[in-house]
Order: structure tokens, then C-alpha cells, then sequence
């Protein structure tokens, strides 16, 4: 198959430039280009360039506002900060909030960010990592909408509701993971599609609860969380903390405000920053030190860390560019030259 490599420079200025094409916002622009190429740059095609005509769909329905100017709404001396995205995309409005919440947590030790009124799309480690940057510690969690049945029932209510967390590594790269809390997340199922793959046994059923491993009815029935009873609490969890919490839409009351789940949600995002010196101060051992003890046995008996896959492909594209394949290349041109006109 024919494949072009770009430079991960030139790819994000293709990709900015569909965004500025489609009448979005240069604000809001730049930030979705950085996560949309960080994804593929991270071999996470499930959130990489994949995603950039759902985005243009969701923005040509009228579901999401190009021009929205992301604010501020509290950053002042407590722990909670506030940003709103005004209807547009999450990624600026974490990009806004962001010192505020580096600031807050390095005073208090611990320090949370909630981005409201947002549509989201993307994966969560890219944040993560914009975190543990600065030292510190994160947890990161969101709805999505309603497309998981909850342990032993069979109808979509929960979304895929992405967990991650991250821990500062001084000198190396951070430990990382980032997880949907069903099976698997829905752009894998998505993708299975397109491919005329089969998905694996036990990710979904089909909409009179059978289970299926033909993907377009699994979109059409209900994806199953991981780990059973347990991925099911912890979705829970997340639609009670990132919706109810912070007065935003939970995963049925998002699917309600879209009416399809072909079209990027719209709900909020709850970011926690932790500072590990603060936590284990006056304590004996340096925090970073211990942790090193441990991930190193981990590693040490040949099991790997969550985002090492991740982080290999990072340092192979660093080196010798992304490669896509010819479709993958006359979408992006496709897209460029037609704007929304181009979007199916
Ligand atoms: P995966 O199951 O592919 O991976 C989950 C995590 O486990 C990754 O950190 C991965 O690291 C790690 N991992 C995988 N295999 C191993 C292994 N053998 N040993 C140790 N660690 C391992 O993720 P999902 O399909 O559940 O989710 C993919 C992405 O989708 C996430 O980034 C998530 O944020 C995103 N998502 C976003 C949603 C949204 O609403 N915005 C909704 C749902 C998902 P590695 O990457 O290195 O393989
Ligand atoms: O892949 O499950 C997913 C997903 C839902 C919303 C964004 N990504």
C-alpha cells in the first residue's frame, strides 16, 4: 500500500489548518490539532487523525460552536477551578485552566479542575501528562454518552467513560494510564467496522441483549464495561463525580442533547492535580524514589508499564515521522480543500 511520511510538525499544520478551514476558531484550532496529532503520534489511532471528521460532523449539526472563546469562571485562592468552554471544545478550555490548577495544587497539595460545557472527544493522557509535567500527580475522568449496558442489565445508560492517572517520573517518562471503563472504547468498535473485522468475544450485545461480535450491532445494542460489576461501579462513579458533581450532563442526559452517537458528546471533565511532596511531607522516604522502587519491580519480573507502548511509538515518530496510509492522506486533503462541504 502506497504511504507518505510527514514530519509530526507538518502533519499538525495540516490538520490545524482543516480545523481553521472549517471555520473554527484559532484558538480553538491549535489545541485540537495538538491532541488530535499527539494521538496519532502515540499510535492511538482510536483518538488520532480518525477523529477529525466527527469533529467536523458534530461542528456541521450544529452541536458544537466553532467560534466559542473558552473562559475562566473561578481561579481564585481555593481548590477548585473553573472553566468554561462556552459550547466549544474541551481542549482549550483545560489549556486555560491549567496553570490555575498547577498553581493551586503546588499551595494546597491538592487541586481540582472542572471544564464545563464542552465537547469531548479525545483521550485523556495527553492532560495527564500536561500535569505530571509539573511535578505533580493527576487523575482525570469524563462521561461520554449513554452506549454501555451497567453490569447484569442490557441497554446503553453508562458511557465509555475514560479513567486515567498519572505519576511523575523526574527524568523519564511519567507513569501513565488511560483507560475506557467498558471493554474496550467505542472508536475500536467504530474502527472494527470499517476494517470487516470481527470484535472479540464479550465486548457488547446486540440491542435484544445477546451477545455479538458483528460491530455494527454492537453500535446499535450496548458495549459492556470492563471487569464486570467493577467497571461498572467505576463508570458509575465517574457519571456521579464529572457530570452530577460538577452540574453537568451525565452519559444519558448527553446522548438526550445529541440524539445520535455519531456526533461528539458534549458534557464536562473533572481533572485532580496532586502534589506527592506536599502528601509526604514529614513522612519518611522521598516520594519519587519509593515510587521508582516500585514500578522498577514491576517492570523487573517482565511485565510492562501502562503507556510503554505508547511511549515507543512517541520516540519512533519523534525520529522518523508519521506514516499514513494513501486514504488516510486524501482525507486530510479532502478535508482541506472542501471544508465541511467534505464532511459526509
Ligand atoms: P486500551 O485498552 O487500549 O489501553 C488502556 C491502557 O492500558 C493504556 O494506558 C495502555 O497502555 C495500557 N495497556 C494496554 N495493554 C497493556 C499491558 N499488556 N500491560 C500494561 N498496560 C497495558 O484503552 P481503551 O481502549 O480502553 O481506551 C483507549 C483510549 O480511548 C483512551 O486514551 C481513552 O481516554 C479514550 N477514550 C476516550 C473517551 C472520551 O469520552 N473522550 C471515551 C472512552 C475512551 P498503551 O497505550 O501503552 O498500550
Ligand atoms: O472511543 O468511546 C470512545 C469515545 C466516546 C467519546 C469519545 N471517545
Amino acid at each position: 500500500m502506497t504511504t507518505t511520511t510527514l514530519s509530526i510538525a507538518d502533519l499538525h499544520q495540516r490538520v490545524e489548518a482543516i480545523f481553521c478551514r472549517a471555520g473554527i476558531n484559532d484558538v480553538q484550532s491549535a489545541a485540537l490539532a495538538r491532541v488530535i496529532v499527539a494521538g496519532e503520534r502515540d499510535a492511538c489511532t482510536s483518538h488520532g487523525i480518525y477523529r477529525i471528521e466527527g469533529i467536523l460532523r458534530t461542528l456541521k449539526a450544529g452541536k458544537v460552536r466553532g467560534d466559542a472563546q473558552p473562559t475562566l469562571e473561578e481561579a481564585g485562592k481555593g481548590a477548585i477551578v473553573k472553566a468554561n468552554a462556552q459550547g466549544g471544545f474541551s481542549s482549550a478550555a483545560f489549556e486555560l485552566g491549567l496553570p490555575h490548577l498547577v498553581d493551586r495544587a503546588r499551595t494546597l497539595g491538592l487541586a481540582a479542575l472542572v471544564v464545563n460545557d464542552c465537547t469531548h472527544f479525545s483521550a485523556l493522557w495527553p492532560e495527564v501528562e500536561a500535569v505530571t509535567d509539573h511535578g505533580l500527580a493527576a487523575l482525570v475522568m469524563c462521561p461520554s454518552y449513554a452506549s454501555v449496558a451497567p453490569a447484569g442489565g442490557i441497554r446503553p445508560l453508562l458511557g465509555t467513560n475514560p479513567l486515567a492517572f498519572g505519576w511523575p517520573r523526574p527524568g523519564r517518562d511519567p507513569y501513565v494510564f488511560d483507560f475506557a471503563t467498558s471493554v474496550t472504547a467505542r472508536g475500536e468498535i467504530e474502527l472494527h467496522r470499517r476494517a470487516g473485522k470481527a470484535l472479540p468475544d464479550g465486548w457488547a450485545v446486540d440491542s435484544s441483549g445477546a451477545p455479538t461480535t458483528d460491530p455494527a450491532a454492537a453500535l446499535a445494542g450496548a458495549m459492556l464495561p470492563f471487569g464486570g460489576h467493577k467497571g461498572s461501579a467505576i463508570g458509575t462513579m465517574i457519571e456521579l463525580l464529572a457530570g452530577v458533581m460538577i452540574g453537568d450532563l451525565t452519559s444519558p442526559e448527553a446522548l438526550d442533547f445529541l440524539g445520535t452517537t455519531t456526533l461528539a458528546p458534549r458534557h464536562g471533565e473533572l481533572i485532580l492535580a496532586l502534589s506527592p511532596e506536599k502528601f509526604a511531607a514529614g513522612r519518611p522516604g522521598d516520594p519519587f524514589a519509593r515510587a521508582e522502587t516500585l514500578l522498577q519491580k514491576i517492570t523487573g519480573q517482565g511485565a510492562r508499564l501502562p503507556s510503554a507502548r505508547r511511549f515507543a511509538a512517541r520516540a519512533r515518530c519523534e525520529a522518523d515521522g508519521i506514516t499514513l496510509s494513501a486514504p488516510e492522506i486524501a482525507l486530510l486533503d479532502r478535508l482541506l480543500d472542501l471544508g465541511l462541504d467534505g464532511v459526509a
